[in-house]
């Protein structure tokens, strides 16, 4: 497999897809919005960019299973499996706010070895294919060098579905405002990028799911950043626990906002 030949078509199926839902948030009805629980909206473009995304992916590798949002199409475990966000950031979609993004990985085994994530109303395509290999557009990146949460910029997410740990950790957050200072961007994906890009310093989130954290996390990585789940250990892209940061700065994040010491 010629990893990189397969990245930019990737990309430019994302660039397509992201075309797609900038002209169609410009025609978004509110009779074309619909609520999957309180919170947590879907439209027809959410289930539209996700086929389109299914069609385009099924040919550049047609032995590959996908993991999806929508669910467009089952789950089928394979060597090489497509994780995909067709619009991650919904609510700021709806809302005709931004950010929103699309959002691809590519995994095979257990391994992610691609990821795409392309924010299409600031024109910004993020990718990687390795250690290094992580550009944003056709510029390499890299984290930040900050060091300490002090005059930090984080950005962090609130769950659908607010469990008793997750309020917890909202909490530890809270006595940290006037430390340094929170944004909430709306777009998970982009959020992750964002600090491999040196924007941001660190993200945390619970609730997430893979199609949210796969392609970001990869990318991040690839960046020179690190991801853990709230227990320090590697599974944040299937537990529904995420923290991500430059590297630096990742365990003062977790003993004060994760663990709350
Ligand atoms: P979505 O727009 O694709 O649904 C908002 O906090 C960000 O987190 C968005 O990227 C949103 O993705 C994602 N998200 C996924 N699961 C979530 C959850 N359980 N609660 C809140 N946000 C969630
Ligand atoms: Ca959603
Ligand atoms: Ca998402
Ligand atoms: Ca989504």
């Amino acid at each position: 497999m010629n990893l990189e030949k397969l990245c930019n078509e990737v990309k430019e199926l994302a660039r397509s897809t992201g075309e797609y839902l900038k002209t169609e948030q410009t025609v978004l009805r509110k009779r074309d919005i619909e609520l999957k629980s309180t919170r947590n909206y879907v439209t027809y473009i959410d289930k539209e960019a996700e086929r389109r995304l299914v069609e385009g992916l099924s040919r550049l590798l047609p032995e590959a299973g996908f993991l999806t949002e929508e669910e467009t199409v089952g789950f089928e475990q394979k060597e090489y499996t497509w994780i995909i966000d067709p619009l991650d950031g919904t609510t700021n979609y709806v809302h005709g706010d931004s950010p929103f993004s699309v959002s691809i990985a590519l995994m095979k085994e257990n391994e992610i070895i691609l990821g795409v994530v392309y924010d299409p109303l600031a024109a910004q395509m993020y990718s990687a294919t390795g250690a290094g290999r992580v550009f944003l557009n056709n510029n390499p990146v890299r984290v930040s060098s900050h060091s300490t949460l002090t005059n930090g910029y984080i950005g962090f997410g609130i769950p659908y579905s607010l469990d008793e740990r997750g309020e917890q950790i909202l909490r530890n957050a809270m006595k940290q405002f006037r430390k340094c200072s929170f944004r909430i961007k709306g777009s998970a994906a982009l959020e992750i990028c964002y600090i491999a890009a040196g924007v941001c310093d660190a993200y945390f989130h619970s609730g997430l799911s893979p199609w949210d954290v796969a392609a970001g996390a990869f990318i991040l990585q690839c960046a020179g950043g690190k991801c853990s789940d709230f227990s320090g250990g590697d599974n944040y892209i299937f537990n529904k626990e995420l923290v991500a940061s430059n590297g630096i700065i990742h365990q003062e994040i977790m003993e004060t906002i994760i663990q709350g010491n």
